[in-house]
């Protein structure tokens, strides 16, 4: 096979975010533009020494995937890759899964094609998530080299051969992986507790907007756990995901939010477009995300797999602080990283923690090195199914026993850049120590760096924290997933001990905050009369 070397020019916006190289699909379709990212992130790992010898590449099913795949086989087989698993049927499969044979197979490296929660389609996002050995996403160093290679690249290897014959290479396998991670799953889970939950005539509902998740849900909740067939809402995998923002938060995933809160089922929950992002929704009573993690902690002893106990739990920042109530109570570690999943890499490698979560809809474990929707649910069917007790009484007994944070995440999706960047470069270098706004008075405001625990890299400037005297906690952040414009992220929350309070919504509770927090940025004063796209 004659390897042919490409001229290519460099693109200038090759910079991965929070989770791989995300940009509308449109401009991942010009020419070149593709192989150069891909070709870029092999370089680096070759110049680091790193071996290159088996690669996995998988994918949520969004368009073009399928038809990406020939160019990166021959890619990577023209750099000396020697085995490439492709995984799933038409490169559909969940990240999490994905990341599970990664660590089976004991690959070197992946390419996860997927922009994850964002929509998908000709008129949506695509994305490369960048994983290493250990199946998790590349660290900022890795992620940063390969940036700096995409502004110099001037070549990219391939091969003299059509498409068609590069699917049928010797180097490469095709691997159905819904049978391995279910299988983990079991082996992980009270299986026969959660069995016994359905027939004693509990109901479930799933909803896998479209996307890569239907089919494992299928095999894992139907065909092992005995749930009805039409509990599992949007099986089908779809390229565009049916038109849906396959995001399970209850302003994207309003179908599944909007039964929930009707009453229909006494468990429900949704998975994002790749499937590492979950929701999770009781008989009329929405769980956050932070809560969820809390939730977890303080039962994670009823799940098989941490029957023997917690190393520790591990937070985004963002995230609010209610698994630290639970957790100090347990006499459990608890660290705050920065958001993205890979920053829990290395204190899971280190075995340092063994459960961690986000605010951003998800939650995993030490097994895999990604965040995982379905592991999140089963947790929950298990601890349902153990206790027997249902969504609402389970978060509102840890509210008494500790008090309630009430926690509001919300976002202006796809504002002018320059504007939000503005507000970002003000924020860091503002000082409003001792500043009152209204009735509320600053305490402190501080940038927040972060030193890596175990590699102590640094990784600066992740967010803006301020706290008031009055203990409400506001963290800051640009987001580093949306493709159009910026996305502004806002996170607050404040503690409250009066249980009389513990009923009332966050957005009734938080309502002076959200004035406040538009005061100190600037918001409404800089892009007008404005309302945040999501509110969670
Ligand atoms: C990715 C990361 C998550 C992170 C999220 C934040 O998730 O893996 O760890 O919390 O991005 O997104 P943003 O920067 O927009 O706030 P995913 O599910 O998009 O791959």
């Amino acid at each position: 096979m004659d390897i042919l070397k490409i001229d290519t020019k460099p693109f200038d916006n090759q910079k991965p975010g929070t989770g791989g190289l995300r940009k509308q699909t449109k401009i991942f379709m010009q020419k070149n533009f593709l192989e150069n990212f891909i070709q870029s992130s092999i370089s680096v790992r070759k110049n680091n020494g790193d071996k290159i010898d088996t690669w996995v590449i998988g994918g949520d099913g969004r368009y073009p995937g399928i038809q990406f795949l020939p160019k990166i086989i021959k890619l990577l087989v023209a750099n000396g890759v020697k085995k490439i698993f492709v995984v799933g049927k038409e490169l559909v499969a969940p990240t999490p899964a994905i990341s599970n044979i990664i660590r089976k197979y004991n690959a070197d490296g992946g390419f996860i094609l997927s922009a994850s929660h964002n929509p998908g389609g000709e008129n949506g996002d695509f994305g490369i998530k960048v994983e290493m050995s250990n199946g998790g996403g590349a660290p900022e160093s890795i992620t940063n080299a390969i940036f700096e290679e995409t502004k110099k690249i001037q070549t990219y290897l391939s091969l003299d051969i059509s498409d068609e014959e590069a699917l049928s290479l010797d180097e490469v396998e095709f691997l159905d992986p819904i049978k391995d991670y279910a299988d983990l799953m079991e082996s992980m889970f009270d299986f026969p507790a959660i069995r016994d939950w359905f027939r004693s005539g509990h109901t479930f509902r799933f909803d896998a907007m479209n996307a890569s998740t239907g089919p494992t849900a299928i095999e894992i909740f139907v065909n092992r756990l005995e749930a009805k067939y039409d509990w599992i809402l949007n099986a089908k995998p779809m390229p565009d995901f049916g038109g849906v923002h396959p995001e399970p938060n209850p302003t994207y995933a309003s179908e599944i939010y909007d039964a929930m809160m009707e009453g229909v089922a006494d468990f429900g929950c949704a998975c994002d477009g790749d499937g590492d992002r979950n929701m999770i929704l009781g008989k009329g009573f929405y769980v956050i995300p932070s809560d969820c993690l809390a939730v977890m902690t303080k039962y994670h002893k009823l799940i098989p797999y941490y029957k023997d106990g917690l190393l520790g739990v591990a937070r985004s920042i963002p995230t609010s602080s209610a698994v630290d109530k639970v957790a100090d109570k347990m006499g459990i570690n608890v660290y705050n990283t920065p958001t993205g999943w890979k920053f829990f890499a290395t204190l899971l490698d280190a075995k340092k923690i063994n459960l961690c979560g986000e605010e951003s809809f998800g939650q995993g474990g030490d097994y895999i090195r990604e965040k995982d929707g379905i592991f999140a649910i089963l947790f929950w069917l298990n601890i349902l199914a153990k206790t027997g007790k249902s969504v609402a009484e389970i978060v509102k007994e840890i509210w008494s026993e500790n008090g309630r944070i009430f926690y509001s995440q919300y976002s202006y999706e796809g504002v002018d850049k320059e504007k939000a960047e503005a507000i970002w470069e003000k924020m860091k270098t503002i000082s409003i120590d001792g500043k009152m706004y209204g009735k509320f008075e600053i305490a402190s405001k501080e940038v927040f760096d972060y030193k890596d625990p175990v590699t102590s890299e640094v990784s600066k400037a992740q967010g803006v924290q301020i706290f008031t005297t009055d203990g409400i906690r506001i963290f800051f952040r640009l987001s580093g997933t949306g493709t159009v414009g910026a996305t502004m992220r806002l996170y607050i929350e404040k503690y409250e001990d009066n249980p009389e309070k513990f009923n009332l919504s966050a957005k009734d509770y938080l309502k002076d905050v959200y004035v406040l927090v538009d005061e100190i940025l600037g918001i409404s004063e800089t892009f007008g009369p404005i309302e945040p796209s999501a509110v969670n």
